[in-house]
């Protein structure tokens, strides 16, 4: 059973307050939505705590650390350096930290950009990220119900949503962003 008040004090000491505040968003509405859906409340909550861990890091360092990890798999991870935060964190508990479980890291490795066939954990992780209580963007309480309604179908809504801000913002889809899509539309849409 994962040791929550150490994933606290850890997310409280390595984070700026503005994204503890978010940090803590996240765990709430994680829990909150593994105990509507039956997922482990616990896991739920200590994945969250410790999803953004690395987003502080300088972006050239990500870039450098996730070289050495081995962990770029496309050009636009090192041309959107912001996507390497969450593969950085779960690389780090699984290989610094001895954390094994698999489905955990999984959801702290995905939350940026998905991946397809994602268990529930981290379709939860990935939306409570965008939907936390203190988000505020016009179109979030749709997204709020429509993953308590359906973990699955709110999931996809909210990749949909993500896909049509980068596109009105003008920015690179990343290419597992359009395959998260795929995959969620092919089995839950
Ligand atoms: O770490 P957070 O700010 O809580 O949120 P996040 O990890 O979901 O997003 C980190 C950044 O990644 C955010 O600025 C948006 C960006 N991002 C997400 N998907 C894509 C993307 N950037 C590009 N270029 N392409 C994507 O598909
Ligand atoms: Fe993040
Ligand atoms: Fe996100
Ligand atoms: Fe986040």
């Amino acid at each position: 059973t994962p040791d929550l008040k150490q994933a606290l004090d850890l997310a409280g000491r390595t984070l700026s307050a503005r994204r503890f505040r978010h940090t803590l968003g996240v765990a709430s509405l994680a829990e909150d939505l593994a105990r509507r859906h039956g997922l482990d409340p616990a896991r739920a909550r200590y994945a969250a705590l410790l999803h953004d861990l690395a987003k502080e890091i300088p972006e050239k360092q990500q870039v450098c650390l996730a070289q050495r990890w081995h962990l770029i798999r496309y050009s636009e991870d090192e041309s959107c350096p912001s996507v390497l935060h969450g593969p950085l964190v779960s690389y780090w508990l699984a290989n610094c930290c001895g954390l094994a479980d698999r489905d955990i890291l999984a959801a702290i490795a995905h939350h940026t950009l998905g991946a397809p066939n994602m268990s529930r954990l981290e379709m939860l992780i990935y939306s409570a990220d965008l939907a936390e209580p203190g988000r505020e963007f016009p179109q979030v309480d749709n997204l709020r119900q429509a993953l308590y309604h359906s973990l699955e179908k709110g999931t996809l809504t909210c990749v949909e949503h993500t896909l049509h801000y980068l596109e009105e913002s003008h920015r690179p889809i990343h290419p597992l962003t359009r395959l998260t899509h795929e995959d969620l539309r092919r089995r839950h849409g």
